[in-house]
Formats: C-alpha cells, structure tokens, sequence
C-alpha cells in the first residue's frame, strides 16, 4: 500500500498555567510566574507545575519543590506564586480546543494543552497552504484567548511534535519532507518523545549525543540494546519516520479532586473519611455544572509516589450522591485489600458524563 503523504500540525500552549493565570490578570505579565501544586501539608510543601519564561530564566521548571523555586526567586521582589486552579485552566483549555478543532480535517486531543490537527486535504498536501492555515490559527488564538501557542508543521505526527518544541514561544516551525533529515540531524537525542535520561545515558556511553550520531547504528544493534519495539522505534524516528496517524479523539470531560492526606495510611476509616469529603466535593460540581456520570473511579498515590486507579462503569447514568459514596467506598475496599503501600494522596474521578435529563442532545443516542 503506497501512503500518501499527509500535512500534520502540533500545537502546544506555551507555559499553559502560567499563561492562564497571566491572561485572568494581566498585571502579572512581565514578572516571574510560579504555579505550584501546593500539598495541603503546610507550609512550601509541593511542586512547580509550570513557570512562565521569565521565572525560567531564574532556573524555576516544572517538577522542582516550591521551597526550591522560591529560593531562587528569592532576590525578585515582583515574582507571584500562586496554586493551581485546574478547573479554570480546563475551561481555558476547552475554548482552545474548540478553535483548533475549525481548522482541521481531523482533530486530535492530546492533553490539556495539546493537539495534532491533519490538515492534508484540506491544503492539498500544500506545505505554503498549511504555513498559512497554522499562522491564522495563532492569529485567532491570540485574538481571542490572548494567548501564544507553538506550531510544528510537517509530514508526519513525530517531526510535527519535535518541531513545536523546537522555537518556544509563539513558534512556527515549517519541516517539509526534503528538510527532515538537515533539521534532525543536528538537535540533541533527548528531542524525541519518549527518549528520556536513561536511553539518553546509553547513547552517551556510546558517544552519541545528537541524533546524527545514532545513524549509524542498523536496526538490529538499537534492537539488541533497547529491545526490538524500542529499537525499531528509534531506527525510524532518527531518520524522521513514523506512521501514527492523527486518530479523531476529543477530549474527554471528568471532573475530579484529589487530596493529600494528612499523614500517608492504608487505614480503611481514616480513607474512607477522606473519601466522603472527596464525594461532596466532586458531587457539588456534578450539580453546578448539571451532569449525570456513569463511570466513577478512585486513585492513590502512593508513599513512592506510584499510583493505582480502579474504576467502575455504571448500568445507568446517576447524579445520586448516596450511589456515588457507596460505588467509590467499594472500590476503595477493593483496592485496599491486596495494597502493600501507605497511600499519600487520594483522588475521585467521575467520568461518561451526560447531560441532566431534558438536555440531552441527539448525538448521545449513538
Ligand atoms: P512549554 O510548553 O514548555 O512552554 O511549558 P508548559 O508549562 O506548557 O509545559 P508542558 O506543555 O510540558 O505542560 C503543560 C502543562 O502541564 C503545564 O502548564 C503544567 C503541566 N505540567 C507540566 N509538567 C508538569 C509537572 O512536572 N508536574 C505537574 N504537576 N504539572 C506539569
Ligand atoms: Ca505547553
Ligand atoms: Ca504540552
């Protein structure tokens, strides 16, 4: 079967949160922006989830202690640390998606922050078409979201996903098919998905540190070294190949909370008391944003910070309160009696949400 060659975009929001919180209050553009996952334990305890660029600069990223963040910022009257408001950043995320999805043939959710969008048809395979379509699409997001987003354009899924990455902020970055290898050749190993330190650790012991240097290697010795799914992987992507194609998927609504528990337990009162509070907590949106749910799911986050979800899917949709306290009690006594580790966070998930009954559009029935 011959392929025919596709155009694929992959637009990422620049610093997403933070970006976020820079448009709710405009004030805040210009000093350093901190978004932290504070941990309900007090004090500093938490995580940056994500920093604008100028906090960057400092060294703040997404992942290090607040306590470390704030260290570094400590000599920045103006910087602003602020928690997490996640519902918020998804209604953000909701109205970009709804813009990005115009202009594709087909749409693929990929997180909050993140889409691909194949646009073949409707360029005629035209890489100068696409330019135009990607640069409108930041015209209009900055028009009506006030905020910047990277574009990759190319080929294929992967150089598309690698280019968005490549010129942050408000990037466009246009790879043709002749221009794949000239712009891989050169950019360090990590750059590709999926590639982290460890894999990134081996090619150093080899002496390989751009992807040029992985040329070299044939199929069989990468499949020798990282075994044959991932070997055959990095073949194909160091020289620009990769067949996913860009599937339809929206995003899918949940609403959820999680919290971090006063001290790490497997207690089954002390959970189940946490879990209450989770349950009229995550009800009361069900109520404010009038939907009914069929899929109810709890989380742990364990003491090593491993996780463990479980789930059940409903016969019939509910907003009952009762049922969602009784299905989430049974999956917390289900997940507890085989657990060996003290659990540090507990969440609650509700999900397949339908419209409170009289709402309901057509597109429901199929
Ligand atoms: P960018 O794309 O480099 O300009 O910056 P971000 O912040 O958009 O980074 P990205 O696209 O990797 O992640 C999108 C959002 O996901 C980000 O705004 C916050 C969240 N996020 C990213 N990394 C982490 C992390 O390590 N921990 C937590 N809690 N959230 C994260
Ligand atoms: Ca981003
Ligand atoms: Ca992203």
């Amino acid at each position: 079967m011959v392929m025919r060659n596709r155009i694929v975009l992959h637009v990422d929001f620049d610093y997403f949160y933070a970006q976020c919180e820079e448009i709710r209050n405009p004030q805040l553009k210009g000093k350093p922006v901190v978004v932290c996952i504070f941990s309900d334990r007090g004090g500093d305890s938490g995580a940056v989830a994500t920093a604008n660029y100028t906090a960057r600069k400092f060294g703040v990223k997404s992942g290090i202690p607040i306590s470390f963040a704030k260290s570094r910022l400590q000599e920045n009257l103006e910087s602003v640390f602020l928690p997490a408001d996640f519902d918020y950043y998804s209604d953000v995320s909701s109205s970009a998606m709804n813009i990005m999805e115009s202009f594709a043939d087909v749409f693929e959710y990929v997180g909050r922050d993140e889409a691909y969008l194949d646009v073949t048809d409707r360029t005629d395979v035209n890489f100068e078409q696409a330019g135009h379509i990607a640069q409108q699409l930041k015209n209009e997001i900055r028009q009506k979201l006030k905020m910047t987003c990277s574009i990759g354009v190319s080929p294929n899924k992967l150089i598309s996903k690698i280019a968005s990455n490549h010129k942050k902020p408000d990037g466009l970055t246009i790879i043709k098919t002749d221009q794949i290898m000239t712009f891989l050749k050169p950019l360090e190993i990590r750059v590709i998905p999926g590639i982290g330190k460890k894999t990134e650790s081996i090619f150093k012991d080899l002496n390989c540190e751009k992807i040029e240097d992985v040329l070299k290697f044939d199929v069989f010795e990468l499949n020798k070294k990282f075994g044959r799914k991932n070997g055959t992987y990095i073949y194909n992507a160091v020289r620009g190949i990769h067949e996913g194609q860009v599937r339809p998927r929206a995003p899918t609504i949940q609403f959820s909370k999680i919290i971090t528990l006063k001290e790490n337990s497997k207690n089954l009162q002390f959970l189940s008391d946490n879990l209450k509070i989770l349950c009229e907590q995550v009800h009361s949106i069900s109520i404010e944003k009038q939907k009914m749910f069929r899929s109810i799911g709890i989380q742990f986050v364990n003491e090593d910070l491993s996780t463990k979800t479980k789930s059940k899917m409903l016969k019939n949709p509910t907003n009952s309160i009762i049922e969602l306290e009784r299905i989430s009690k049974q999956l917390l006594l289900e997940s507890l009696s085989d657990h060996e580790l003290m659990v540090r966070r507990l969440g609650l998930r509700i999900s397949e949400l339908t419209d409170v009954e009289g709402q309901s559009d057509i597109t429901s029935y199929f």
